[in-house]
């Protein structure tokens, strides 16, 4: 274990991560002192008694006195007593370096890291799978929910990790042995006011000392900055790993590898998904076979373009985990619709540019309903064809009055959830529910 005896720790943030900071400290018996500006955060109930801890707001004092202070990634390293610590020239890194420096120390493990604007989540599980069924021991954390430090815990042989830009940006030792930013667009604009490119520049953190580089060949900004890196790309017509004309297969090095019909993920970002997963599995040296029969048999997972309820020819489809524009462009790609669409847009935009999403909105058979914070704002987009609401139910209750058959009504928000929700899944479920109640007893 790497050694921090004798160190001043702080850690600020009471959640998941600072949860399993405090225990990796305590386990080598520093005991560090933890932060929230939260007044009641979610992690005070399993705070460890010998730990001091200040709630409400950064204490500065102990900021200025510590060794060395670990970052949540809800914490902005923008945030005015985080740039005076740092002035002072104490040390700052999050979980993820913890992690990574504990990693580097056993030179027998492998990290495949995993990051993007969308799909973090669906690749990192897919290649979790991959790597489980071929019978490698592997441990999948980091953004996803499981906190990477509690990954060390086991005896795993490769680690495959989401990392979110806000881990990235306090990570300095990740030596992955595959690396992808699987693509960019706008998210988190409220963390990164000088833009798009302070976003990138976070992402692109993710190649540093990387064997290999998984590249979108369609998206420039996941190109690594370093043009020495040894990269293989995926795209829709291009790059090393592709669809070919009608997204009828994957196609790999060339060769033909799986009929996307045989699949159960759909729509062409996921088949991107699966054609980076095999990407990285072959990087990986992964039999063909194996990773073959895993993307089969991938259900893919919750609240991302998920058919949830069906009735009267009317499909209702919960992307709630569409939490930026561009997975709701990835949506609006996806669906199929004979007849009128019905989407709902809503929730926390975090200062997003919506604009892109005008030209899905232009000649098609559909209505938008926008409810939540940022109402008015998406109502702007189409305002001929958009009913505002001040939440998703309002909203499900009219559009459960004017659906007919080969309709479908999709929830695909482009915002964040946690102006009504405690998250996106709550929302999810709220709308799988309220789509099978404000639907109950209508034959049509
Ligand atoms: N917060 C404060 N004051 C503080 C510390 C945090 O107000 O002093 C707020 C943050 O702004 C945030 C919330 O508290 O709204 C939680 O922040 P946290 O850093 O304590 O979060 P954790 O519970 O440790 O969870 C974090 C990730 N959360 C964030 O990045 C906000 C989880 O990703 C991740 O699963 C977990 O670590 C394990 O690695 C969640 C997320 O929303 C799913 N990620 C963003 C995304 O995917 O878009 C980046
Ligand atoms: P993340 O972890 O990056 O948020 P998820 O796999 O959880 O990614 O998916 C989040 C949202 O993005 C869902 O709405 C999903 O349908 C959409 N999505 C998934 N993969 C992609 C992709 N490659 N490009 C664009 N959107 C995607």
């Amino acid at each position: 274990m790497v050694s921090y005896q004798g160190k001043k720790v702080v850690i600020i943030g009471l959640g998941v991560t600072g949860l399993s900071c405090i225990d990796y400290f305590l386990a080598q018996n520093v005991i560090p002192k933890v932060i929230d500006t939260r007044p009641s955060p979610s992690g005070i109930e399993q705070l460890d008694k010998r730990v001091a801890c200040h709630l409400g707001e950064l204490n500065i004092d102990w900021m200025l006195d510590a060794d060395l202070i670990i970052a949540s990634p809800g914490i902005a390293l923008s945030t005015p007593e985080m740039q005076q610590a740092a002035k002072k020239g104490v040390e700052i890194i999050g979980d993820i370096e913890l992690f990574c420096r504990e990693v580097n120390a056993q030179s027998n493990k492998k990290i495949v890291a995993i990051t993007g604007a969308n799909g973090k989540t669906t690749v990192t599980t897919l290649v979790g799978d991959i790597i489980k069924s071929s019978g490698i021991k592997v441990g999948v954390g980091g953004n996803i929910g499981e906190p990477a430090l509690c990954l060390l815990n086991q005896d795993y042989d490769v680690y495959v990790l989401e990392l979110s830009s806000f881990q990235l940006e306090t990570t300095y030792s990740l030596q992955a042995t595959v690396a992808t930013i699987l693509n960019i667009s706008e998210d988190h604009m409220d963390r990164y006011p000088l833009g798009l490119m302070q976003y990138v520049q976070a992402k692109q953190r993710i190649y540093h000392n990387a064997k290999y580089c998984v590249i979108n060949y369609d998206d420039k900004l996941t190109i690594p900055t370093d043009k020495s890196k040894d990269c293989v790309s995926f795209g829709v017509n291009k790059g090393n790993y592709h669809l070919d004309f009608h997204y009828e297969h994957l196609i790999a090095q060339e060769h033909r590898v799986l009929a996307t019909k045989r699949m159960k993920l759909t729509g062409c970002h996921n088949y991107l998904n699966a054609l980076a997963a095999l990407a990285i599995a072959d990087k990986l040296k992964i039999s063909r076979e194996s990773s073959m029969a895993t993307i089969v048999s991938f259900h893919g997972l919750s609240h991302r373009f998920e058919l949830v309820w069906e009735k009267n020819g009317v499909k209702w489809i919960n992307d709630s985990k569409a939490t930026n524009v561009g997975s709701t462009e990835a949506a609006l790609n996806s669906v199929v619709c004979r007849g009128k669409l019905y989407l709902l847009l809503g929730g926390d935009g975090k200062s997003a540019d919506f604009s892109p999403l005008i030209p899905y909105f232009e000649n098609r058979n559909l209505e938008i309903f926008c409810f939540g914070r940022d109402r008015f704002i998406l109502a702007k987009l189409a305002p001929h064809v958009t009913t505002v609401t001040e939440t998703l139910s309002e909203a499900m209750q009219i559009i459960a009055q004017k659906v007919v058959s080969n309709d479908v009504v999709l929830l695909s928000p482009a915002c964040a959830s946690l102006d009504q929700f405690k998250n996106y899944i709550e929302r999810g479920k709220q709308f799988a529910q309220l789509a099978e109640q404000y639907t109950q007893g209508s034959e049509k």
